[in-house]
């Protein structure tokens, strides 16, 4: 492996695999329809699923690229029962002061096609629960260090996250329950760190219903300036 020194640090030649053309728009097309097939799933089976699949998607979120390689993430991975019906009871008390008072009309409108509500069974029947948190900075012996691009570098690791669990055939949420607080003095989070996404992991249950939805079109997202 080629190295060279740039600012007097290490840096390795870049390994690529330079596939040819044909390749490239094959890729682009399967991957795009691979993903397109993802949907947010709230029905979940309580069938289990090995920790090793658990530990290759956060890996796999970690991959993601991060203000100054600072890498501000931590990912709490819950699989006690206990600690998820705390975090049920605890989620459904906000979730429901939400719905009743915190949420306006026109909120609790737009959430009517996507059929939710204020009780997440979810968050016990999941095998698994993954609560992202932030890392606001990093403490080296007391000395706080900054992190840059925080809500940026975390948000691109939760989409890494999410893309791994739908490649190997899982499905998930995001769950952002409101305000999420309540999950730092569950999970005895120290100060530098906030709760930054919930994502319950799993399979759906037996027979799962999802909101009949459409995606903008390319022509609705996307100017070309050519
Ligand atoms: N946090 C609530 C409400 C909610 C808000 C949005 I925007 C959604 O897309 C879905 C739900 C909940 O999790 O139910």
């Amino acid at each position: 492996m080629k190295e060279k020194l740039i600012n007097g640090h290490p840096h390795i030649q870049l390994k690529f695999d330079n596939p040819d053309i044909r390749t490239i728009i094959t890729r682009s097309e399967d991957f795009y329809l691979s993903m397109n097939k993802r949907r947010s799933v709230r029905d979940f089976s309580d069938q289990d699923i090995p920790k090793e699949v658990i530990e290759n998607i956060i890996k796999t979120a970690s991959t993601a690229p991060s203000g100054a390689h600072k890498q501000p993430w931590t990912f709490c991975i819950i699989s006690n029962p206990g600690l998820k019906k705390k975090i049920r009871e605890a989620a459904e008390k906000e979730e429901q002061k939400s719905y009743q008072n915190r949420m306006t009309e026109q909120w609790l409108k737009d959430l009517e096609p996507i059929g939710t509500d204020w009780e997440k069974p979810f968050l016990e029947t999941a095998p698994y629960l993954i609560i992202v948190f932030k890392k606001i900075f990093d403490e080296d012996n007391g000395e706080k260090k900054t992190n840059y691009y925080v809500n940026e570098s975390v948000g691109i690791a939760c989409g890494f996250l999410i893309a791994a669990i739908h490649q190997v055939g899982l499905v998930t949420l995001t769950h952002t329950p409101s305000p999420m607080n309540f999950l730092s003095k569950i999970l005895k989070i120290p100060k530098n760190e906030r709760p930054y996404l919930l994502l319950p992991v799993g399979y759906p249950a037996e027979e799962t219903y999802v909101p009949k939805l459409e995606r903008k079109s390319l022509n609705e997202i996307a100017d070309f300036y050519s």
